[in-house]
């Protein structure tokens, strides 16, 4: 393949696809460049101090590691005053944050995972950003939350960046998904997979098996019959991945195949899920959905799921198209025995 760097990429998807305005274009341009940015300090380590925790924790309750809040600075820095954006929004801040006035607004909202998987920083596992585009709804300039609520289906890009042995950004603006890996000699991500395509068949599952006297029976059901393997219904062995870092796994099942499920479970039952549906369920299923997977709630599609709060969560079960029909038809099997009146 000869050498295609994300600027030509981005550049042909603009003027021969008119797949993206120039806007969009820039601003994806300026989010790769932050994400290189975020893959020098996580690089470094415990060289730089960049380690374990800082002193706050999120709206999501969770403790935050000092670099979720260099990797939140260096995309609010680089993005602010570019002129392409409207507001931004992160699992990292209580709201969103508007474009400061002494900069130029843009059509477009950015909603980011800053450092997802952040808990494997300390222990040199891969991690990652996760990152969504959407435009800004037409009609008066100030910014509300209102403006973010949209569904999956409506992001004009989505995409990731993996922290780990390479450092690769994965893509979409809604032509298939391509894969780019860091050349550090040159800086700059060199196109190294075109045109993703998930195989629609797998032998392996990712879930963090410890929840599992916690989850929904379709789940459960779904799990037994694969730990059965070749001697049970499946008729065929399965192995298991769980890396803790949504980035890792998702790289995992757009590169060979595989169902990633963080589903509902019972320990907070007025939860939906773990996982944020606006910046880490919607943009993977994006990419998922790009690249001939499939991406559900159990009862319905992800991007079809119109969000009533910023940081709202949602159950994921995401990847090669005919595991996850297998899991949406045990659920819809579920609510049918269920739903016929108990003799
Ligand atoms: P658990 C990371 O915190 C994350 O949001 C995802 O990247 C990952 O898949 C999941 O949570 C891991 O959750 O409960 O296994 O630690």
């Amino acid at each position: 393949m000869s050498r295609i760097s994300l600027t030509r990429y981005l550049v042909e998807e603009q003027r021969q696809r008119g797949s993206i305005p120039a806007d969009l274009r820039l601003l994806l341009e300026v989010v790769s460049r932050a994400c290189k940015a975020i893959a020098n300090a996580v690089n470094k380590g415990a060289l730089a101090g960049v380690l374990g925790s800082a002193e706050s924790g999120n709206i999501q309750g969770e403790k935050q590691q000092k670099l979720d809040l260099i990797a939140n600075e260096v995309l609010l820095d680089a993005n602010e005053l570019g002129g392409n954006l409207a507001a931004m929004a992160s699992e990292e801040m209580d709201s969103f944050y508007e474009i400061p006035h002494r900069y130029p607004m843009g059509e477009y909202l950015l909603l980011f995972d800053p450092l997802d998987g952040s808990s494997n920083v300390d222990v040199n596992v891969s991690i990652g950003t996760i990152f969504s585009v959407l435009k800004k709804p037409l009609g008066s300039d100030a910014v509300s939350e209102a403006d973010f609520l949209q569904s999956g289906q409506h992001q004009v890009a989505a995409g990731y960046a993996v922290y780990g042995p390479q450092t690769t950004l994965v893509l979409t603006v809604g032509n298939g998904v391509q894969c780019f890996t860091l050349d550090r000699e040159a800086g700059s991500f060199v196109l190294t997979q075109k045109n993703v395509r998930i195989p629609e068949d797998t032998q392996e599952f990712a879930i963090n098996m410890s929840n599992m006297r916690h989850w929904d029976q379709p789940i459960k059901r779904y799990i037994n019959e694969c730990l059965a393997g070749e001697e049970g219904p499946r008729q065929k062995n399965f192995n298991m991945r769980w890396v803790a870092s949504m980035v890792a796994d998702v790289q995992r099942i757009l590169t060979r195949g595989g169902i990633f499920m963080y589903p509902w479970d019972k320990r907070t039952p007025d939860r939906a899920g773990k996982l944020r549906l606006l910046y880490e369920a919607n943009p993977m299923s994006l990419l998922i959905e790009q690249a001939g997977g499939l991406a559900t709630t159990g009862q319905e599609r992800i991007l079809d799921v119109v969000p009533h709060a910023l940081h709202q969560r949602i159950s994921v079960i995401l990847g090669s198209k005919n595991e996850v029909t297998r899991v949406a038809r045990y659920y819809k099997e579920k609510e049918n025995t269920y739903a016929t009146p108990q003799i």
